[in-house]
């Protein structure tokens, strides 16, 4: 113990590293057209970006090996102390300034190195003149995307399926003990679905916008969210991926559908340390954000939330954003999606193909890297709707990739259930390899690693064993329904691309000395006789 604390006060000294060599910090561009515009009365609401800003690599690879709950605590203690020491000057120079009333409704930051606060123009500029300020920059609006309008009726669970959640279902493995967050609208609490599903206490729910002291949902869009992750069950009720998760949220929209660049700031440092006690470890395992900053369009990058994003992820903290729907052209990505440190998750319709509004790659935060991460269902996908105390459960049928992103997020929380050692990091990775390739040979700017399939993900990562030869269907066996589901393949009845992948992969027993990559008659004469064999 106090040999690794030697160690790490070494390893801290170089976790700040300095981005500009600018000699004082700047107004950025925005925010001048406005205060030149608007004139030097008026006050203005801002972000204060001082330049240190914290070196996640070197603090990632000194938290990497340590258990998930000590990780959490040391990357919040690290980061807080830093970001304090570093703003020390600063806050005295702004405490003066507070008492002369000239800088008002101040809000220290630790998740990234600065401070909100409003001020007239002439503050900011000596703000903005300090060497120690990066960027003095509006308090942006954020406005929810509208959403696509709800189709009609699908069967229920299509979706479930065809992402491969079942073998991990019937395995026991179902969200139990894992932690799901969203930063979204809220979620209602009263919808049945996700009463008993909430985490409860003052630490599982945060609304920074001062409006519902208890969880609740005026828009509908977390609530459609949060229930593909947890709503509910494996029996009868097939609505979401994970559902024994827990769940926990931070309503960033507040009633209007409209958040600011701060209150998003604020829920992601509430994220990982929602009782604002470091030695508790009660952050989530994993986000959901189905959202983007798409105020400067698709196919730029912005990063307003880099250093956000950053924390959670160096913390050991899945973060899933949805990809977008700027496309089907190319470029079309969007922040904080496109971040590296986001798992970004574009869309397919009931066939597996791409849906035209899915936006595509490359990522526009270098210009090259594969976008999305993987793709998922997300066009006619029936999840929870709000409740209005009818006693018929309350559902929609929802399209767009804010509702693709949920089936990752789900299916990284049913890993973690089958093996809750198994860091962010390790998950992803088994995702996007064991993705279904589609479009493109090898990933591509459409559907990025390909489709998801979590049951292969957990063959990988050892979560589940490997399957028996001829198992089709996935449910540990080599049965009857296999040799069916064979027959039909080889006869053309209609399978979507992954089904067909998934029939290939494991049916494909004819010839046997190399499978001819068809599904013929005799693949399913084959998986028969090997059945017939075995009993
Ligand atoms: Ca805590
Ligand atoms: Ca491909
Ligand atoms: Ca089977
Ligand atoms: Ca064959």
């Amino acid at each position: 113990m106090a040999r690794w604390s030697i160690v790490a006060i070494t390893c801290m000294a170089v976790f700040f590293s300095i981005r500009t060599n600018a000699w004082c910090g700047e107004i950025a561009p925005g925010l001048l057209k406005e205060i030149e515009s608007s004139g030097p009365t008026r006050e203005y609401a801002v972000i204060v970006k001082l330049k240190e800003t914290i070196d996640h690599t070197t603090l990632g690879a000194a938290v990497k090996d340590m258990v998930r709950e000590k990780r959490v605590k040391t990357v919040v203690q690290e980061i807080k102390s830093r970001t304090e020491r570093s703003q020390q000057d600063i806050r005295s120079h702004l405490a003066v300034r507070e008492r002369l009333g000239r800088v008002k409704k101040m809000k220290q930051f630790w998740i990234f190195n600065g401070i909100a606060l409003t001020a007239t123009a002439e503050t900011i500029k000596e703000l903005a003149s300090r060497p120690d300020v990066a960027e003095v920059a509006q308090d942006r609006v954020i406005t929810l995307g509208v959403p696509a309008p709800v189709s009609t009726a699908a069967p229920a669970g299509w979706n479930l399926d065809r992402i491969g959640v079942r073998p991990l279902w019937n395995a026991g493995y179902t969200g139990q003990g894992v932690v799901v967050a969203n930063l979204d609208t809220g979620v209602d609490i009263t919808n049945p679905e996700l009463t008993s599903k909430w985490r409860g206490g003052t630490n599982s729910w945060f609304d920074p916008n001062g409006e519902h002291a208890t969880p609740a949902d005026v828009s509908g869009h977390g609530t459609q969210t949060m229930g593909i992750i947890v709503a509910g069950n494996t029996v009868d009720h097939l609505i979401g991926v994970a559902p024994d998760a827990k769940w926990i949220a931070a309503k960033i929209f507040n009633d209007a559908g409209v958040t600011l660049s701060s209150i998003t700031h604020q829920a992601f440092q509430w994220v990982l340390d929602p009782d604002g006690d470091p030695n508790t470890n009660d952050a989530p395992d994993v986000v959901n954000c189905s959202w983007d900053l798409n105020s400067n369009g698709t196919g730029t990058v912005d990063l307003e939330f880099l250093a956000d994003v950053q924390a959670l992820r160096t913390a050991g903290i899945a973060v899933v954003f949805s990809a977008g729907n700027g496309g089907p052209a190319a470029n079309t990505s969007v922040s904080p999606a496109n971040y590296p440190e986001s798992f970004s998750v574009g869309m397919t319709d009931s066939t597996d193909a791409i849906d035209p509004r899915s936006s595509r790659g490359p990522s526009a935060f270098d210009g090259s890297a594969i976008y999305p991460a993987i793709v998922t269902p997300g066009a006619g996908v029936l999840t929870t709707d709000l409740w209005f105390g009818s006693s018929a459960l309350s559902t929609a049928t929802v399209n767009g990739t804010s509702y693709s992103a949920p089936h990752a997020a789900g299916a990284i929380a049913l890993l973690l259930s089958g093996n809750p050692t198994l860091t962010a990091g390790q998950v992803e990775i088994a995702i996007i390899r064991s993705a279904w390739d589609l479009g493109t040979a090898g990933p591509d700017n459409d559907y990025g690693n390909g489709f998801l399939d979590v049951e292969r993900a957990a063959r990988q990562l050892n979560v589940l064993p490997p399957a028996p030869a001829g198992d089709v269907d996935g449910n540990g066996m080599m049965d009857l329904n296999d040799v069916l589901i064979v027959l039909r393949a080889a006869v053309g009845f209609p399978t979507t691309i992954v089904e067909m992948d998934r029939i290939m992969a494991r049916g494909d027993v004819y010839p046997l000395a190399a499978p001819d990559n068809m599904i013929t008659p005799a693949d399913a004469l084959t998986l028969l006789r090997m059945y017939v064999a075995a009993h």
